[in-house]
């Protein structure tokens, strides 16, 4: 008996979302305190995760927060900056290609 061919006959590409680096840049003016809050805040890291992180940015001149959508990363990214540049700071995100 000939069996039923259960194959599909076109393949359906799925397309995975581009993902995009938010990178953190020192400056020699952000309070330390500051850039941990705003990690935690806008971007959901926990105090340790936040710490390790600013003191990377800290030491090499920046480090990645984390990996989103283009649209997510960019938010984040203008909102962080917006945040800081209301106090005065010269905090600076970037958005890159993953
Ligand atoms: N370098 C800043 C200071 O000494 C702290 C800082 C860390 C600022 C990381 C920005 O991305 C940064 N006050």
């Amino acid at each position: 008996m000939s069996e039923i061919d259960l194959k599909p006959k076109q393949k359906t590409k799925v397309q995975r979302p581009k993902l995009y680096k938010v990178v953190l840049v020192n400056d020699d003016y952000t309070p330390r305190e500051f850039v941990v809050l705003i990690l935690k805040a806008e971007f959901r890291l926990d105090m340790a995760q936040a710490e390790v992180v600013m003191m990377t940015a800290h030491q090499k001149g920046a480090c990645v927060v984390s990996v989103y959508p283009k649209d997510v990363a960019e938010t984040k990214a203008t909102r962080a900056i917006d945040a800081a540049g209301q106090l005065g700071y010269p905090l600076q995100f970037t958005v890159e290609p993953e």
